[in-house]
Order: structure tokens, then sequence, then C-alpha cells
């Protein structure tokens, strides 16, 4: 009974329904389980919206296409046709009875990591195998999630304006420390992988594009093994001209927030139970509190703080922030210049040289942003650059920018994965990359 099945009128899971009763339709899809009573089998169909029942009938079908159906190992992809039929013992409603089906591709036994059993497999067997991985649907539910977030932000962007751009990922020069610079060899030269388009952002500003956007891979070979830190990250950029200050780019971050999170509760509830996560879409305007008054906060609750706050007191304060403002996300404002150093781009406090217009968001103690408003004015560029023991000389693609009319601006770099590590509540920021990279992973 074996035949060659038209996959062009494969019909997918989700879309069957009582409705159809009694007609004749086309699924394919993995096998997640197969249980067999003797005269009857139970098969489970699993595409990439659902699952269907595929109810097999020894009698019906006959002994050797019977035995066949029933033996293929899980995971093996099949096609089926059937016709579809009534079945109040099922959750669906229906099942399949098959008239014919085809063997498309078997599986090789054992599985290296089961896709529907229950048992906890360490992360890494999960990242080794991520192709088996990706047919669980709660970690597929991770990345239509993200899907979902980065449209509604690109969809807000889009209605504020604002130009999507595409900056080169091969630079000569970094702009966030060299400390997590990757070299490339560069045609005989030197030049690194991108930690972010901040240089590129900002010429943009210069040229006059106003505003614009990057959703791109940012590059930072991180030494340091944490659960919220990957050599590879989404970044979302955005820079805009003309603004008054570091507010006017707070303002539009905190209602792109609320934008992409109320997209997420209302086209992502499937995926959202699946996880078994909450989602509350924060209130604006978020609460701001300066570095200054987060390190008073943190010292009266008994912690000692040196210089800028490090994980721990960034959890604390994340707590303090819930207990007391009732906030989820709230920025952290007027970033210290000590602490601004190597961000030789970040404008200073007008009325306090010691401060800089620089901010981050917190997402419940983990940073999700940094930016603020840039410094615009040449000179003043320079010297920064030369406080640090930069030389200026090797920025001058950059610097020329600001030579022929820079308008006042400012931007931000937000981690796409750390929104979705604290808004799934998930254990590691490597669950929300499919193939993450690290200090010690660089396949698959
Ligand atoms: P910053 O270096 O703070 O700022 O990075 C911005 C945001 O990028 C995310 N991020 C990371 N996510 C995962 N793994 C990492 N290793 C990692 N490093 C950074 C964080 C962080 O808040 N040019 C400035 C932004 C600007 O001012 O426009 C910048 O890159 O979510």
């Amino acid at each position: 009974m074996t035949s060659n099945v038209d996959l062009g009128t494969r019909v997918e899971n989700s879309s069957l329904s009582k409705d159809m009763a009694g007609q004749k339709v086309t699924v394919a899809g993995w096998l997640q389980d197969t249980r067999n009573l003797g005269g009857i089998a139970f098969l489970l169909l699993r595409d990439r919206t659902g699952i269907v029942q595929i109810t097999c009938l020894k009698k019906k079908l006959g002994d050797e296409s019977f035995a066949k159906l029933t033996t293929m190992p899980r995971e093996s992809v099949l096609a089926v046709i059937g016709e579809l039929k009534l079945n109040e013992q099922v959750s669906s409603g229906f099942e399949i009875l098959p008239e014919s089906f085809e063997l498309i591709a078997e599986a090789q036994t054992p599985l290296p990591l089961g896709v529907a059993d229950k048992v906890g497999v360490e992360l890494d067997t999960r990242l080794n195998n991520r192709f088996l991985d990706l047919r669980k649907p709660q970690v597929l539910a991770v990345f239509k999630l993200r899907e979902i977030l980065i449209r509604a932000m690109r969809e807000y962007l889009v209605s504020l304006r604002f130009m999507e751009v595409t900056t080169s990922k091969i630079v000569a020069a970094g702009a966030e420390g060299g400390s997590t610079l990757f070299p490339v060899e560069y045609f005989g030269k030197k030049a690194y992988l991108a930690q972010s388009p901040q240089l590129y952002k900002q010429m943009l500003m210069g040229a006059g594009l106003d505003r614009i956007y990057e959703l791109a891979p940012a590059f930072r070979a991180e030494q340091s093994d944490t659960v919220r830190h990957i050599a590879e990250f989404a970044s979302l950029d955005i820079e805009m001209s003309f603004i008054k200050s570091e507010e006017d780019v707070m303002n539009l971050l905190q209602d792109l927030m609320v934008h992409a999170l109320e997209a997420v509760l209302a086209q992502g509830t499937q995926y959202l139970e699946e996880l078994g996560v909450e989602v509350s879409v924060p209130k604006t305007p978020f609460p701001r509190i300066t570095f200054t008054d987060a390190v008073k906060m943190l010292v009266h609750a008994g912690l000692e703080i040196q210089g800028d706050l490090d994980t721990e007191a960034e959890k604390r304060l994340g707590e303090l922030m819930l207990a007391q403002h009732g906030a989820e996300m709230y920025f952290i404002t007027k970033f210290p210049s000590e602490l601004k150093k190597t961000t030789f781009y970040a404008m200073r406090d007008s009325s306090d040289s010691e401060l800089t217009n620089y901010f981050d968001l917190d997402y419940r103690g983990e940073e999700l942003v940094s930016g603020g408003q840039r410094e615009h004015r040449l000179d003043i560029l320079i010297n920064q650059m030369e406080d640090i023991g930069y030389v200026p000389k090797d920025f001058e693609f950059y610097l020329q920018a600001f030579r022929y009319g820079m308008p006042p601006h400012g931007g931000f770099g937000l981690g796409i994965e750390r929104v979705l590590h604290m808004m799934l509540r998930l254990p590691n920021i490597r669950e929300c990359v499919m193939f993450p990279r690290d200090m010690y992973r660089v396949v698959p």
C-alpha cells in the first residue's frame, strides 16, 4: 500500500479541523510516538504547527503495511493520506485513518537527543544536537516569540520613519574597548569583527539620515563564561538626530519596549503558555534613577559598591526597584564619566562634567540597553579620545563626519537575547540563540 504521496497537497496540522470530517487529507511530518496495541496503533505525527493522531487499523491496512507503519523509528519523516474522522477520545476531536503513506526519511537509532521525552537534558547536549532540540515545541516557542518581538520592534521604528540600514561587520577600529575585539585577517591588514555599529550609525547622522536603525549581529570576545554573555548577539541599534537630550532617546525606547511586549502578549499567547511564563507590559514612564542614587540605594541595602555595578548589585537593584517602585523595567541615568571613559563618544553632562548623558535600561536586574546623547562637537570628542590614550588619526574616517555639519544626536544599542532571557525567565541566554557562540562553542 506504500505510494508516492503528492506533497503539494499537504495540509499543515494546525489547518486540520473537525469541519473536515470525511475529507481525504495529506499530512506530513515527524513521527513523534507510536503506541501499538496489536490490532490498532496510534501514531503521533508532528509538524511545526502541531500534532495529529494517525490511527492505524491492521484489518484495514493489511499486515505488511501495518507492520511497516508501526515499526518506523521515532522522528522519521512520514507522509500520510487518509480520511479525517471525528473521535471525541482524541484531544483535538479527530484523527486520521491512513489509506496510503510514504516513509520519506528514516531516522537513525538511537536518537542523540529525545524530542518527546520529558527528562531534563544538559544544555550542552541540547546545543550539540540543536536541530533535534529545535523540534521540541517549547524550544521552538522561544524563537517564535523572538520573531514576534523583532517584528514588533521593526514595525514601531518604521512607523516613526526610522530607516533600516546595514553597516559593515568587518571594521578597522573598535568602538567598545579593546578587550572584546575579535581580530580578522583582512588581506594582510589588521581588522576586527564589529562590536557594535556605533561609529557608523553616528556617521550616518553626519550623512543627514536623521533616524536610522539596524538589527544585526554584534561580536564580543567575552572572556567570562556567564549566563548573560555570548560572543555573538543580535543588536538592535538606533540613532536619531536633533535631540534635546538623552530623555528623547529614553522616551522612544520605553515606548518601543511597551509596543514590543504588547505584541508578544497579543500574538504569542500560545508560545508563552508552552513555556509556562507570564509577561506583563510595564507602564510608562519607566522610573529613572540616577547612577548615584542607585549606589546609595544599594549601600543602604548593605552592599559595598566600588566603581560600576557588578552582576550581584544589578540583581539586587532589580529586586529593590520591583519592591519599592513596582517596576520590572527602569532606567539608570547619568552614568559617571569615570565609568564611561572608554565610551569616548558619550556627551558629558553640561552642568557636571563628572557625569555623562548616558543611561542603561535594566529589566529585573539585567542590562538590556545602553545609550545616551553623543558628543557631536569635534574638539571635545577629540579631547575625550586623547584622554583615554586613543589616537584620533586611527579614527579619522569617523571624525571626518564631524567636520562638515554634525547635528546633535543620540541612540542606543539593545541586546535582543537579553530581552528574551529576562522576559521568558530562561536560565541561560544561550537558550535564546539558535546556534550560540561563546568561549567554548563554535559548532554547530
Ligand atoms: P553596550 O556595549 O552596553 O553598548 O551594548 C549594548 C547592549 O548589547 C547587549 N550586549 C550583549 N548581549 C549579550 N552578550 C554580550 N556579550 C553582550 N554585550 C552587549 C546588552 C547591552 O546593553 N554602542 C553602545 C550602544 C549605544 O550607545 O548606542 C554599545 O554597544 O544588551
